[in-house]
């Protein structure tokens, strides 16, 4: 099967502003940024999107959440931050390995639209 274009980033084919990486998950800069502060935290393994992560995968999903603040602190969000996970093509989704948007750096209003 062909690699999505965050493996691709993440095995350094492709060009991405990478700040933060672990044995599990990597972290770069969207190149469409919507804040002064938009990361996509991006787990190694290739899973399509949130709705097809197992049972298995709960551990890597608990660790992607516990990694976000980490990195939105040290990329300088303060207390303040989102995290978008865009599940499907109707909720906006483009690529299609699983994605946390970390977005943050100015106020964010609410309800997002
Ligand atoms: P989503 O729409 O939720 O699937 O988010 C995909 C994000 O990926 C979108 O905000 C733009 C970003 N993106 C697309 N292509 C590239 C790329 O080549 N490099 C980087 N850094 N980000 C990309």
């Amino acid at each position: 099967m062909s690699q999505t274009l965050f493996e691709k980033i993440i095995a350094g084919d492709i060009p991405g502003d990478i700040v933060y990486e672990d044995e599990h998950c990597v972290a770069f800069r969207d190149v469409a940024p919507a804040a002064p502060v938009h990361l996509l935290l991006v787990p190694r393994k290739p899973i399509p999107k949130l709705a097809e992560a197992s049972d298995g995968d709960s551990a890597l999903l608990g660790h992607l959440l516990r990694t976000a603040p980490k990195v939105a602190a040290q990329e300088g969000c303060g207390e303040a931050f989102r995290l978008v996970i865009n599940n499907g093509e109707g909720a906006g989704q483009s690529v299609f390995h699983l994605h946390l948007h970390i977005i943050g750096g100015r106020e964010l209003s609410w309800p997002p639209g």
